[in-house]
């Protein structure tokens, strides 16, 4: 299949251009925002990690495996008709946003960037597809951030309502908690409307926070790890505190830790990646998966680092800080799942023996770690 990927630069991208390359004809595109914004704000991976153009020649010399580079803005339409119109893709995944909720809520500039350049990647995309290739499946990278934490069960995308004797099936209410995820939440109004309104064919995937470094292809060489980020603005929780326990900081637990979320390894990220491209969407369906595959609060994460650090002699000790956050901190949280796995997903869990390979390889790593990048900078009512 040829398969155009939109921010194949990224924690998620790369590994997933590597992994699809394997059996598929694979472009990717990429503007380096991500590396700009960690330019900017101090907040570059632990592992440095070559241009995406170097990554694309080593891949192909330790695998045998081609990926095609462009590096450019998708958020010019010129662009993005060009190379829809080059690569002829039956399937486009797209990546290519600011995926930072800190960065999206550090003031006026960066929430207008995060903005502007989600929502017109996403609408040009949508464009050229129709446009150029109708058939074309598109996957979006959503999250699970766009239900926010409401007091029912989180269905898968849909919910049946029945109200005044009458019956029909809505968008599952969406209640963001960033500027990041609403632009999520925006593109989906997008891409409902031209789905119902043009009939293309989309894949909506809910993703929850991503953790790991270590995939089939990225374990080939070092030049291919995923960026791995520990700092505040593109560091995820998980991967956020296999870091402070090598470092020996407490782990930062943002107010009382009962913040509960959808978590997956990034081995998960590529095989749900992988089960979409292979069993596409209707022509003018908007599918939605949930994509995650167990629910943990963030004292339960904490708790799982600290045991199988201290057996591994790291002395891990877990702090509450101010949570510089508005978000809920004890609350109802029961999200359905099975889309991904009827169709074949097997889970990699977070379990001692996984944590601990992740605390070794950042082991390997440790005095590239930056303790200055730890501490949150960023307030949502600041
Ligand atoms: N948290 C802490 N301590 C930390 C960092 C985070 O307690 O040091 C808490 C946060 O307050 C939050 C939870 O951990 O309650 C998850 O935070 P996160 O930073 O791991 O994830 P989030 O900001 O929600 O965003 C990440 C990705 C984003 C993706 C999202 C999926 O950066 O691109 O969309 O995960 S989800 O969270 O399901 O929306």
């Amino acid at each position: 299949m040829r398969i155009l990927i939109l921010g194949g630069d990224g924690y998620l991208g790369w590994p997933t251009a590597m992994n699809l390359a394997v059996e598929n004809e694979v472009w990717v595109v990429d503007n380096y925002l991500r590396r700009r914004i960690a330019e900017a704000t101090d907040s570059e991976p632990l592992i440095a990690t070559p241009s995406l153009t170097e990554r694309a020649r080593l891949f192909e010399a330790v695998s045998g495996n081609r990926i095609e580079t462009i590096i450019g803005d998708l958020g010019d339409p010129d662009l993005m008709y060009d190379i829809v119109q080059r690569v002829q893709p039956e399937c486009i995944i797209h990546y290519a946003e600011q995926p930072s909720a800190p960065y999206s809520m550090r003031g006026f500039k960066e929430a207008r960037e995060t903005l502007q350049n989600n929502l017109n990647v996403t609408f040009n995309c949508i464009w050229a597809v129709k446009d150029i290739v109708p058939d074309c499946h598109i996957i979006k990278l959503g999250t699970m951030g766009e239900y926010g934490t409401p007091n029912i069960d989180i269905e898968e995308g849909w919910l049946d309502i029945e109200h005044k004797g009458r019956k029909d099936k809505f968008l599952f209410p969406r209640a963001a908690g960033s500027l990041y995820h609403t632009t999520k939440v925006l593109d989906t109004d997008l891409i409902w409307f031209y789905v119902r309104t043009y009939g293309i064919r989309v894949t909506d995937l809910m993703q929850g926070p991503v953790y790991g470094l270590s995939t089939d292809e990225a374990d080939l060489d070092q030049g291919l790890v995923p960026n791995f980020n520990y700092d505040d603005i593109f560091g995820t929780v998980v991967n956020r505190f296999l870091v402070q326990a090598v470092a020996g900081i407490p782990l930062t637990v943002y107010g009382g830790g009962g913040q509960t979320r959808g978590y997956l390894n990034l081995r998960d990220t590529l095989q749900c990646v992988r089960l979409s491209v292979e069993n596409p969407a209707d022509k003018g369906t908007l599918r939605i998966f949930n994509q995650f595959t167990e629910t943990l609060s963030v004292n339960d994460i904490a708790t799982k680092i600290k045991t199988v650090g201290d057996s591994m002699g790291l002395g891990v000790n877990i702090k509450s800080i101010e949570n510089p956050r508005k978000e809920r901190e004890e609350h109802y949280y029961n999200p359905t799942h099975t889309g991904l796995l009827d169709l074949g997903l097997e889970p990699n869990y977070m379990t001692d023996d996984v944590i601990a390979s992740m605390l070794e390889r950042i082991v390997v790593n440790k005095d590239n770690i930056n303790t200055d990048r730890i501490m949150p900078r960023v307030r949502w009512n600041a």
